[in-house]
């Protein structure tokens, strides 16, 4: 390549460079066919797969209840709760192949450990009361988090997050309302939730992330308007939002440090205990092992129904005439 050629190339992608700047700094979408620089095409597949696997692995914990909810209204609501997060699941992977990623790889990574999921879905649901408090803290917490990726920088994961955060909205009041139904109950039902609300906070509090200060990804996730808020920000945003709604519903939150700071406008809380997280997110939580043998097993199932959907998709595409 002459001198002059590569200079010209070289010019181009100062171009490119400067175009996505602007769009960045303009608070504009980037889209599938813009170019991006690789760092930000690879974090927004960790970040988007990572999502995409915790939709699917988080039916686990819940669909755990679908046989022994306590009635048919209760199996309804929650089977199609369950069913919301297999669609969250897909729309997130669609998101992560407009960027190159390929869907089978994807599961590959996570039922090989290659990739992670939300730390949340590595604790168990022991009783009734845990689908309540999932909907509520849990959905919360995804809420927080994901509203404001509503307006992430890349279009097709902004745009998934709209309706999925509709859906979470949703999920988020019947954990609430069946909340209130068993606080309206007898003692044991008031003591069941306040059972799984002790199990649950800390975990939600960690969905957010590690601490602002030993989060290695926030600031670059932030220059390049993926994130547009810290772990810190968006978890003292979850605190102040659920104190209130504790009080109403009547359970306490585990938290001897939590208190209204006047002189912050916030609530003071405690920290979680980041050392379980980080082994969590290592592998080794309570449930760790068994989420991903059961998707494991259920990739191994569905292998016939792949098969078949591509010979099926090859046979169609022959009789239009297309090479198969
Ligand atoms: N669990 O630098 P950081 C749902 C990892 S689905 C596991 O702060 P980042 C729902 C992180 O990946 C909930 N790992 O990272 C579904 C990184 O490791 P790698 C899922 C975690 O990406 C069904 C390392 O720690 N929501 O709500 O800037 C039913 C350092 O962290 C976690 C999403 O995925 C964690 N909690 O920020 C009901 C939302 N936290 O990848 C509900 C989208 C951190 O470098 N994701 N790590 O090896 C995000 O907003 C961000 O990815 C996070 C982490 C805030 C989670």
């Amino acid at each position: 390549m002459s001198d002059t050629a590569v200079q010209a190339d070289d010019q181009t992608d100062a171009g490119r460079v400067d175009q996505f700047d602007a769009l960045i700094a303009e608070g504009l979408r980037i889209e599938p066919r813009d170019w991006m620089p690789d760092g930000y095409r690879a974090t927004l597949i960790r970040q988007i797969a990572q999502h995409a696997h915790s939709e699917i692995i988080g039916m686990q914990p819940e669909g755990n209840w679908l046989t022994r909810a306590p009635s048919l209204r209760r199996k309804a609501i929650l089977l199609a709760k369950v069913q919301d997060e297999a669609g969250h699941g897909l729309y997130l992977y669609s998101a992560a192949e407009t960027l190159g990623a390929d869907r089978a790889e994807l599961t590959a990574k996570l039922i090989d450990g290659r990739q992670k999921y939300s730390s949340i879905f590595n604790y168990p649901t022991l009783t009734f009361a845990d689908v309540g408090v999932i909907g509520w803290l849990v959905d919360g917490a995804a809420i927080c988090n994901q509203v404001p990726l509503c307006r992430s920088s890349y279009g097709p994961y902004g745009r998934a997050m709209i309706r999925v955060c509709k859906e979470e909205s949703f999920h988020q009041r019947q954990g609430y309302e069946m909340l209130m139904t068993m606080m309206s109950g007898s003692d044991g039902q008031r003591d069941m939730v306040q059972d799984a609300v002790d199990r649950w906070w800390w975990p939600a509090l960690m969905m957010f992330g590690p601490p602002d200060d030993n989060s290695p990804n926030t600031a670059q996730s932030m220059d390049w308007g993926i994130k547009r808020h810290t772990n810190d920000e968006l978890r003292q945003r979850f605190v102040d939002m659920t104190v209130p709604q504790a009080q109403a519903l009547g359970v306490r939150l585990p938290d001897p440090q939590l208190h209204w700071n006047e002189d912050r406008g916030a609530h003071d809380f405690g920290a979680p205990d980041w050392d379980e997280f980080f082994s969590v997110i290592a592998g080794y939580g309570p449930c760790n092992t068994e989420r991903i043998a059961t998707r494991r097993q259920a990739h191994e199932d569905g292998r016939w129904v792949r098969e078949a959907a591509a010979a099926f998709a090859a046979t169609h595409r022959e009789s239009e005439g297309e090479p198969a």
